[in-house]
């Protein structure tokens, strides 16, 4: 990613940000089956395509495999089980902002196949999906995320996404709190990012806890 290409998907974003980012409740999931013979609706599982719901779940697609910037500032768990937004398990990311790789900044990559930094076939056609929404909570409450994103990759010997969408800059609550990046008019035949974040030294110099859950396309 580079650092063009990230402000000026951030300043684009910030002329949407206010519609497209919007704050709901947290809902449990229900059991929604349909009586035999209704609509063919799809299932609960069908009509979401999920970056991460639940540590090693069926329904996770991408890899957080692309550290960026300070990598050495991060760790992930993708188990934490002290309070996710659904299920047993949710993310936690701890970045320490000790610039361990003189970068100021660090962030990852959801991608798929791991490692895709378009240097190879992969990805997926979303097209059909509307937004990408996820849970998001801070270890402290005030932590400044650069951004989150979806798509972005720009390719090397293959070919990168066909389109990317972010939130730009989002200041973080010590509660769940749901996020929504409108997807309209966005072209997704080819995403190898699912999602992304990041965030920069200066505006978090203690570092911080960042729990993410139910990253999913709707
Ligand atoms: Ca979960």
């Amino acid at each position: 990613m580079s650092s063009a290409t990230s402000k000026s998907g951030i300043a684009v974003a910030l002329a949407v940000s206010a519609l497209a980012v919007c704050l709901a409740a947290p809902k449990k999931s229900g059991s929604s089956k349909l009586a035999p013979g209704s609509a063919a609706k799809a299932s609960s599982e069908g009509q979401y395509f999920y970056v991460y719901t639940e540590q090693g779940s069926k329904f996770n697609h991408y890899a957080p495999s692309g550290w960026m910037g300070d990598y050495g500032d991060l760790k992930v768990d993708q188990g934490w089980k002290d309070n996710p937004a659904e299920g047993k398990t949710c993310i936690r990311i701890t970045y320490s902002a000790k610039r361990s790789q003189g970068a100021g900044w660090a962030g990852i990559y959801w991608q798929q196949p791991a490692n895709n930094w378009g240097n190879k076939a992969g990805g997926y056609d979303l097209s059909k999906y509307k937004s990408v929404t996820f849970w998001v909570r801070g270890g402290a409450g005030g932590e400044k995320m650069g951004e989150f994103k979806a798509g972005g990759i720009s390719g090397q010997m293959e070919k990168g996404d066909s389109d990317t969408a972010t939130t730009g800059p989002v200041t973080l609550t010590a509660d769940w709190k749901k996020y929504t990046i409108d997807l309209a008019g966005k072209d997704l035949s080819y995403i190898i990012g699912g999602f992304c974040f990041a965030a920069n030294a200066d505006d978090n110099p203690n570092g911080f806890d960042l729990y993410l859950d139910e990253i999913r396309y709707e």
